[in-house]
């Protein structure tokens, strides 16, 4: 089977109850990009990556289309297969994984539509179907944070991200404290992720004044200096969630033991055959992690749900999805939903949704 058409659209997801808050960004509506993948025998696969504005990451949806407009052409009557399209990808552009994760997803889903499998199975074999979720807060006051994370953790989320930075450090170590007087005598798990916001003093100051409140602490500072900085003084797990930005510095991060876990992406990684490493990694050091993206539609939360689902169950801390802050779906019936914090991963073949492509208008570039 060979790639014979490579189509690009572009997508709003605005935001539900908008604004999504993060330690320095506000979040109204994402841009989206959509590819669709149609093979030589009739057959189409479709991927997506939706960076999460312009300063989250090294990332933007104009870059992303740009970047799969460079690449598209030299893809056409390729083999469809995993490594063929990451080594024949590589050759054309270096870097730029979250364009080049689009395409890799959308090829999974092809070959699983090829072949009749899903994308967990392509993906080594899933144990269960059933994936737990986490719910991430958004910066919040005290009160309102664990008001909500309460209803949260009843509702069947085993596990809250709570957002902070941004802001004077008391009032997260503040929040910390609400959260966990509400919901940590019932078995909750907490991640606290200042999305790189927090100063290594800051850092610190919060591993001290709550050495109590057992929660890992996710991508506290800007760089992975830091993150060595407060690494020997700190009462608490490390996770790197933005800073691992490649196969590499996850392998130094887990090989030097400078992290107890990640927050995991799957486009910042570049796609399901790099996330397919990443979980091997993982596994090999029994470091626990999320299978998440930034953001985006029914596609990317399926393919993280399909990853998530192969993940050994004692390491999988949640399959995060956009999902509760976007209206409809791409696919009505089949569309990736959290339901009492889990998520049922599809047993369809490929990505076992089928998005309504009328949903997306023309497409912006055809190869
Ligand atoms: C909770 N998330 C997975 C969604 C947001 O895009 C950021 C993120 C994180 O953990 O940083
Ligand atoms: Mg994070």
């Amino acid at each position: 089977m060979k790639i014979a058409e490579i189509h690009i659209y572009s997508h709003d997801l605005p935001v539900r109850n908008g604004p999504y808050t993060m330690a320095n960004s506000e979040i109204w509506s994402l841009d989206t990009t959509l590819v669709k993948l149609v093979s030589n025998n009739g057959l189409f696969g479709w991927g997506e990556t939706c960076p999460l504005g312009t300063t989250y990451a090294e990332a933007h949806a104009t870059g992303a289309r740009a970047a799969l407009s460079t690449i598209a052409p030299g893809l056409i009557g390729l083999e469809a297969l995993p490594l063929t399209l990451h080594r024949q990808m590589d050759t054309m552009l270096s870097g730029h994984h979250y364009a080049k994760a689009a395409l890799d997803i959308a090829l999974f889903d092809l070959l699983g539509k090829h072949t009749g499998a899903s994308v967990s199975s392509l993906l080594g074999g899933a144990p269960g179907n059933r994936i737990p979720s986490y719910f991430a807060t958004g910066i919040g006051t005290p009160e309102d944070t664990a008001r909500l994370a309460a209803d949260k953790f009843s509702e069947g989320y085993p596990r809250l991200q709570l957002k902070v930075g941004g802001r004077a450090v008391e009032i997260d170590i503040e929040v910390i404290r609400k959260v966990w007087e509400a919901i940590g005598h019932k078995g909750a798990r907490l991640a606290i992720d200042a999305n790189r916001g927090w100063t290594t003093q800051d850092a610190l100051r919060v591993s001290r004044e709550c050495q109590n409140i057992p929660f890992v602490m996710e991508q506290p500072c800007r760089s992975i200096e830091e993150l060595q900085r407060i690494r020997p003084l700190i009462n608490h797990a490390l996770y790197m969630d933005e800073n691992s930005v490649d196969l590499n510095t996850v392998i130094s991060a887990a090989g030097n033991g400078l992290v107890d876990g990640f927050g995991m992406k799957l486009t910042r990684i570049g796609g399901l055959q790099r996330m397919m490493t990443f979980r091997d990694i993982c596994q090999a050091r029994q470091l626990p992690h999320t299978c998440d993206d930034a953001w985006g539609g029914d596609i990317i939360a399926a393919a993280c749900t399909h990853i998530g689902a192969t993940v050994t169950p004692g390491l999988l801390e949640g399959v995060w999805l956009a999902e509760s802050y976007i209206d409809g779906h791409y696919d009505n019936r089949n569309g990736i939903r959290v339901v009492d914090g889990h998520i049922e991963c599809p047993t369809g073949p490929g990505l076992g949704i089928i998005p309504d492509e009328s949903r997306f208008g023309d497409a912006i570039a055809s190869f």
